[in-house]
C-alpha cells in the first residue's frame, strides 16, 4: 500500500515506534521556532536544562507578539531573547521583521522537514510541505536539547480539493472556514489534515499557508500540502530554489477519512462571535453595522493579500463610522508594498497601517469600542481576546473585510458590481534580511542579559499519592487558553514573570480565582468539552500550577493544553461517565485516591466527592515518559534528573 505525505515524513524522521494510527512515535525534529510571548520561558527552560548549544538544524527566535514597549518589561524580554539566541546558536528575528509564521515561510521553511514551534499556528509551515506542529515552550526547550518529539501517530484526514477559487470574492480563508463549519473546533483533534487532488495546484503557497495556519482552529495536530511546482516557484522567488524538493502522496495512498471540497463552489463565509466554527454565509448576516475592520495576522497578510486590499481601497475612503487597520505580515511584504504603490493606496483610503506584528490579533492595541462589531481576517474570535469583553468579533477573508470597511456594514460583495484584481505572484521577492541576525560562530563572550522582569521558573512538587482539594472552578465547554490566561497589553509583558502573571488566571471569568486558589493552597478544576482550546501558551498551565492547581478533570481536552498540563505536573483526567460532571458542584471537595498507583496501572483513577460521598472514575492514559514526567512534578524536574 502506498503512503500518504504524513506517513512519508514521519517515517523518514522516525526514531522510535511505528507509524501506525494511535501508536506512540518519536520523531527527529529539524527546525524550531519560538516567539517572544512563549519564547522567554522556552529559552529560560533551555538554559535550565544546561545544554550549551541548540541541536536542531535551525532554530529561530522571533519577536512579534509583545511589541508595545510601554515600560522596561518588553524591552527586557527582547534583550534576553536576543542574547540567549546568540548564546545558544539560534537566529534572531528582530522586532519589526514580521510575524513568526510568515517570516518562517518566506525565509526558512523547507519541504519534507519536521518543525516545532512554541505557537499553535506553527502549522502555517504545512503550506510549504513541512510537518509543522505547535507545542508548549518546554517541549521546544527539550527538542532543542536534542530529545526527539514524542506523540501518538495521528489519523490522517485527506482533504480532496477539486475546482479552483474562481468565484469573485472567495479566498483561501473560505476553504478553512468551510472545514470549520463542517468539522467544528474539535473536528481535527488527534488528526493531521492532508490536502491533495487537482485543486492543490491552483493555490499559491501563501494561500495554502492560510489554510494550514487555521487548521489549528480545528484542533488538528497539523495540516500539510504537497510540495509541487507552485512551491518551487515560491521558493525560487524567495531565492531558496535549491532547498526545494518535490513531495507528494503515493497514488494509492490511503486516508482515515476523506473530505471533498470543490473550490469552485465555495461562497464567502464568516465566523460569528465567539468561536471560529460558528460559520455562516456572509449573505445570511448582511446589514449589521461595523465599527472596526482589521486585516492582517499570520493568517492573511501576504504580498498578494495586501495587493488585493490595495486594489479594493484604491481611490476610495474608509467609511466614516469605522476604523480600519492593515498589517503587512512581514517586513518583506511591507517593503514591497512601499515599492509597488499598495501602501499609498491603503493609506490614501484612510486605513491605519500597523507594524508587521501580531498586534490586534492578540489584543496588543486596537481594541474595538464597547459592544462594537469588529471584522477581522484573523483566525480567532474568542470572547474578550480583542481586549474588549463585550465586543463581537467576526472572521472572514481579507477582501470582503476590506469591502466592508468601505461600506460600514456586513454585506456580500458578490451581490454588487464591485470588483478587484490581485497582482500575480511575484517571480522574485525583495530579499533584505537585515532584520535577521545569524548566530555567532563563537558565543563564548556572549552574556545573557536578564533585566528585572525575568523571574525564576517555579517548580512543582512530585505527584502526591492522594490529592484532596476543593473544586476551585467548574467551567463550561470550549474554554480557551485566552479564558484561562488572557493576553493583551496588560498581561503579555508578564510572560517571563509567573508570580505576577498568575494574578490574571481566569480573571476574565472570575476575578476572585487567584485569591481563592492561593487561599485554598491546593485545588482542582472541573472542565467540560474541549478544555484548553486555542493557544500553545504554557503559562495557562504554569500559572495555575503556581497557584496550587493539582488536577483538571474534564470531559475532554485540547491537545496542546493537555500536554502543557502534564509538562507542569498537573494531572489531566477525563470523566469516564460524562454525567459525573453534572454531579459535581464548584467548591465540592474531591479526593483522587491512589494517584501514583493508578497512574502506573492502567490509568483509571477513583475520585471521591466529599459532599455526597459518591465515588466515580476518571481516566488518564499516558505514555511511559509522560507518567514519569507527571510523577516527577513536571518536565523540568524530570529533565534535570535524566539529562545529567
Ligand atoms: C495566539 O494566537 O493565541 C498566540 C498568542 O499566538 C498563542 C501563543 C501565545 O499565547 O503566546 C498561540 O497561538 O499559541
Ligand atoms: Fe500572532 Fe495572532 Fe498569529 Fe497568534 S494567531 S501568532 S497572535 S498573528
Amino acid at each position: 500500500m502506498g503512503m500518504n505525505l504524513v506517513q512519508k515524513i514521519f517515517s523518514e524522521h522516525l526514531v522510535e515506534g511505528k507509524c501506525e494510527k494511535g501508536e506512540p512515535v518519536s520523531i527527529k525534529i529539524d527546525q524550531i521556532l519560538t516567539q517572544d510571548a512563549t519564547g522567554t520561558m522556552a529559552w529560560l527552560q533551555f538554559e535550565a536544562i544546561g545544554i550549551p548549544k541548540v541541536k536542531t538544524e535551525v532554530a529561530v527566535s522571533y519577536i512579534d507578539h509583545n511589541m508595545l514597549q510601554t515600560n522596561f518589561r518588553n524591552p527586557d524580554d527582547h534583550k534576553f531573547l536576543q542574547t540567549s539566541a546568540a548564546k545558544f546558536g539560534a537566529w534572531f528575528s528582530r522586532p519589526g521583521n514580521g510575524i513568526c509564521h510568515q517570516v518562517h515561510l518566506e525565509r526558512f521553511a523547507i519541504p519534507g522537514k519536521t518543525h516545532l514551534g512554541s505557537d499553535s499556528h506553527t502549522p502555517t509551515g504545512g503550506g510549504l510541505g513541512m510537518i509543522s506542529i505547535g507545542v508548549g515552550g518546554i517541549d521546544i526547550a527539550t527538542t532543542m536539547a536534542g530529545v526527539p518529539f514524542e506523540c501518538g501517530m495521528p489519523e490522517v484526514v485527506g482533504i480532496h480539493l477539486t475546482g479552483e477559487l474562481n468565484r469573485p470574492w472567495v479566498a483561501a480563508m473560505d476553504v478553512i472556514l468551510e472545514l470549520l463549519r463542517q468539522l467544528t473546533v474539535k473536528g481535527g483533534v488527534g488528526r493531521v489534515m492532508e490536502y491533495y487532488g487537482p485543486g492543490v495546484e491552483t493555490l499559491s503557497v501563501p494561500e495554502r499557508a492560510t489554510i494550514t495556519n487555521m487548521g489549528a482552529e480545528l484542533g488538528a495536530t497539523t495540516s500539510i500540502f504537497p510540495s509541487d511546482d507552485r512551491t518551487k516557484f515560491f521558493m525560487e522567488a524567495q531565492g531558496r530554489g535549491s532547498d526545494w524538493k518535490e513531495l507528494k502522496a503515493d497514488p494509492d495512498a490511503e486516508y482515515d477519512l476523506v473530505i471533498e471540497i470543490n473550490l469552485s463552489e465555495l461562497e464567502p463565509l464568516v465566523a460569528q462571535p465567539h468561536n471560529p466554527d460558528n460559520v455562516v454565509k456572509i449573505k445570511d448576516i448582511a446589514g449589521l453595522k461595523v465599527d472596526q475592520v482589521c486585516v492582517g495576522s499570520c493568517t492573511n497578510s501576504s504580498y498578494q493579500v495586501m495587493s488585493g486590499v490595495g486594489e479594493i481601497l484604491d481611490g476610495e475612503a474608509i467609511h466614516p463610522d469605522l476604523s480600519m487597520t492593515v498589517t503587512p505580515g512581514t517586513k518583506q511584504v511591507f517593503e514591497m508594498m512601499g515599492q509597488n504603490g499598495d501602501l499609498t493606496k491603503i493609506i490614501g483610503a484612510g486605513a491605519r497601517i500597523l507594524e508587521s506584528a501580531c498586534g490586534p490579533c492578540i489584543g496588543m492595541g486596537q481594541a474595538p469600542p464597547s459592544g462594537g462589531v469588529s471584522i477581522r481576517s484573523f483566525n480567532r474570535n474568542f470572547k474578550g481576546r480583542s481586549g474588549t469583553v463585550d465586543a463581537k468579533v467576526y472572521l472572514c477573508n481579507p477582501f470582503v473585510a476590506s469591502a466592508m470597511a468601505l461600506r460600514g456594514e456586513i454585506f456580500d460583495p458578490t451581490k454588487t458590481d464591485m470588483t478587484f484584481e490581485i497582482k500575480p505572484e511575484p517571480n522574485s521577492f525583495l530579499i533584505n534580511d537585515n532584520f535577521l541576525i545569524s548566530p555567532p560562530e563563537d558565543a563564548s563572550d556572549v552574556e545573557i542579559v536578564k533585566g528585572p522582569n525575568i523571574k525564576e521558573i517555579p517548580l512543582n512538587d512530585p505527584l502526591a499519592d492522594e490529592i484532596t482539594a476543593p473544586v476551585i472552578l467548574k467551567t463550561g465547554d470550549n474554554i480557551s487558553t485566552d479564558d484561562i490566561l488572557p493576553a493583551g497589553s496588560e498581561v503579555l509583558p508578564l510572560r517571563s514573570n509567573i508570580p505576577a502573571i498568575a494574578e490574571y488566571v481566569y480573571a476574565r471569568l472570575d476575578n476572585t480565582f487567584a485569591t481563592r486558589a492561593k487561599e485554598a493552597g491546593k485545588s482542582i478544576i472541573v472542565g467540560a468539552n474541549n478544555y484548553g482550546q486555542g493557544s500553545s501558551r504554557e503559562h495557562a498551565a504554569m500559572a495555575p500550577m503556581f497557584l496550587g492547581v493539582k488536577a483538571v478533570i474534564s470531559k475532554n481536552f485540547a491537545r496542546i493544553h493537555r500536554a502543557n498540563l502534564v509538562n507542569f505536573g498537573i494531572l489531566p483526567l477525563t470523566f469516564d461517565d460524562p454525567a459525573d460532571y453534572d454531579r459535581i458542584d464548584q467548591e465540592d471537595t474531591l479526593t483522587i485516591l491512589n494517584v501514583n498507583e493508578s497512574l502506573n496501572n492502567g490509568g483509571k483513577f477513583t475520585v471521591r466527592n466529599g459532599r455526597t460521598g459518591d465515588e466515580f472514575t476518571a481516566s488518564g492514559v499516558f505514555s511511559e515518559r509522560a507518567k514519569k514526567i507527571l510523577s516527577s512534578g513536571g518536565l523540568l524536574p524530570y529533565l534535570k534528573a535524566t539529562l545529567k
